[in-house]
């Protein structure tokens, strides 16, 4: 047999994660080879090119820290910066750190077997590459894998369809175009206000209205970004240790909101609601946890649906009622609520009758026929395990990772999985991940890979995996943490919820990005507790 190709570690995606893990891999002397799926750099950046599309974490924040140069040189137009902006942003990273050249686009992995004997995984690629490597760390990240629902006749419909996840390259005219719309979550949020600015007519699906509150994206002054530049180490360390990863720009109040009064509620909240982004939610440290706190809130919210939307018959179907404000992930939008007072956007509410079919020119739903040039799926995710469900992964024993984890993801600290050595999985379910700023998450997990891979070379240690009882121990902490707070009452993509058959439990850790960090490092600053360690046998023999 041929001998196969051989590096350090193999890493899957070149997002942001993928990225950093090249830069950071191979100035440590590792060699490293990255496979990605799409004809470039970008991840989640490359794929979701959607009108409208844009981060919902300052940019200011969603950025990487690790390098000076780059922090202080390079300019954001915006507050919140658009999809196209932040792909520009990740191609000049790689350029600038020459990373491209050990990137295989185009080429999915497919599978990775572990060989207990040489432990060393083996990878399989779509384009019929198979390499070694001792480490397999899946940068594949956390909403990567685009849900289509399985809707009669979806091939049959002889307009185009589009999933906002996986969008063309090239701009989509909608102009005086018949489109609909299935879909409400954040990529629906933000795209209806676009789409509809240049449609014939534009008909929103709702089967539940999330609830979202005003970005308040504004042009970047030279006075805000100085004030972030001049102390970005400050505020950096600041985010690291923070509960979400980043900073508010009006402070949390640590105090509940049923100890307040009617006025000092009003005026906490119309501060945060006019300063706009995720602030609203954090007015009180118990709107995540008390149903009582949390309405006071949401009815607030309601209110400013109302004040919005002119037809009140309209405005009561897109105010959320049956999960609490916060617990599916909020949305940032820009002028959605008033997109609905444009004579030609329709809402249809499907909450109670599904769509029934696609049909060849339109489809159908409740008994009525809708007739469309454009079908737009804004359907989400097979969210923070699908990717990583749908490439073969094989561990000691043959068992696959699948099997693993068919009652829910199983991990230690989101990072490792019992049973699959050399496996990391950046943000992985377990990890802070989706309930934090990525960039935030992405950088501390990829050093911490990092700097685990140079103590394992330092000291002769061939494999790293968690052990059972941490692993358990871990499992069972992520989901008590989850159940002291409000968000297992939402059907969300946190739990599984939005994927028929998916295992029901929350997936991020909401323990804090600071907290988690503190205890990754303490764990590692204790020889890796919880985490076993195989000695090269090699080195042993030698000694
Ligand atoms: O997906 P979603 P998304 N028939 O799952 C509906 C991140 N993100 O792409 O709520 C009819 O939130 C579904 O209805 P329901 C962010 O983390 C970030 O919008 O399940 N409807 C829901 O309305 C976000 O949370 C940014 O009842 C169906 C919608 O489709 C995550 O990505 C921007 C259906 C899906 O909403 C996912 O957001 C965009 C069906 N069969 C996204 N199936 C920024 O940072 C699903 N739906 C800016």
């Amino acid at each position: 047999m041929a001998k196969l190709n051989t590096v350090d570690a193999v890493v899957v995606g070149a997002g942001f994660s993928g990225l950093y893990l090249l830069y950071l891999l191979r100035k440590h002397g590792f060699t490293t080879r990255v496979f990605e799926r799409g004809d470039d750099v970008g991840g989640t950046w490359y794929w979701n090119r959607y009108p409208g599309a844009r981060c919902d974490v300052e940019s200011m924040q969603y950025s990487y820290s690790f390098d000076e140069e780059l922090q202080q040189e390079w300019h954001w137009s915006e507050k919140y910066s658009s999809q196209p902006e932040i792909l520009a942003y990740i191609q000049h990273v790689s350029e600038r750190f020459d990373l491209s050249k050990d990137i295989t686009f185009d080429t999915s992995v497919t599978a990775g077997r572990f060989d207990e004997t040489a432990n060393r995984w083996t990878i399989e690629t779509d384009n019929g590459e198979t390499l070694r490597a001792q480490f397999l760390i899946m940068a594949t990240g956390c909403i990567s894998t685009a849900n289509m629902p399985n809707i009669v006749g979806i091939d049959d419909f002889k307009g185009n369809i589009y999933h906002t996840g996986n969008w063309p390259h090239e701009k989509v005219d909608f102009t005086d175009k018949r489109v609909g719309i299935i879909g409400t979550g954040s990529s629906g949020i933000q795209s209806i206000p676009v789409i509809a600015s240049e449609a014939g007519h534009l008909t929103v699906f709702q089967r539940t209205p999330h609830w979202t509150v005003p970005a308040r994206n504004v042009p970047m002054t030279d006075e805000y970004e100085t004030l972030w530049k001049e102390n970005y180490a400050e505020k950096r360390a600041n985010m690291r240790l923070s509960p979400s990863g980043s900073l508010r720009s009006v402070p949390p109040l640590d105090l509940s909101a049923l100890e307040a009064s009617d006025e000092e509620r009003e005026e906490a909240y119309r501060e945060r609601w006019a300063a706009g982004g995720m602030t609203l939610l954090k007015s009180y440290n118990d709107l995540l946890t008390s149903d009582e706190a949390n309405e006071t809130a949401a009815s607030w919210v309601r209110g400013r649906i109302a004040a919005k939307v002119n037809n009140q018959k309209t405005a009561e179907l897109l105010s959320p009622k049956t999960y609490p404000l916060g617990t599916k992930r909020l949305c940032l939008d820009t002028n959605y609520y008033e997109t609905y007072n444009q004579d030609n956007v329709d809402l249809i509410d499907i909450s109670s009758a599904p769509i029934d079919r696609i049909t060849p020119t339109g489809l159908e739903t409740g008994g009525h026929s809708f007739t469309f040039d454009s079908i737009v799926f804004a359907t989400g995710f097979d969210a923070m395990t699908g990717t990583l469900l749908r490439i073969n992964i094989e561990g000691r024993g043959g068992m696959t990772l699948k099997e693993k984890w068919h009652a829910g993801p199983r991990t230690y600290l989101g990072l490792m999985s019992e049973g699959f050595p050399n496996l990391f999985t950046i943000t992985g379910p377990g990890s802070p991940s989706v309930k934090s700023n990525m960039l935030t998450s992405i950088e501390q997990h990829v050093e911490f890979v990092t700097n685990t891979l140079i103590y394992l070379r330092e000291h002769a240690v061939s494999t790293i995996e968690p052990e059972r009882k941490a692993e358990d121990d871990w499992v069972d902490h992520v989901q008590e943490t989850a159940n002291q707070t409000l968000f297992p009452k939402a059907n969300s993509w946190y739990m599984g919820a939005n994927i028929p058959g998916k295992p029901r439990l929350f997936m991020p850790y909401i323990g804090g990005v600071g907290a988690y960090r503190q205890k990754c490092d303490a764990f590692a600053a204790a020889g890796y507790e919880g985490f076993r360690l195989g000695l090269d046998s090699k080195a042993v023999a030698a000694e």
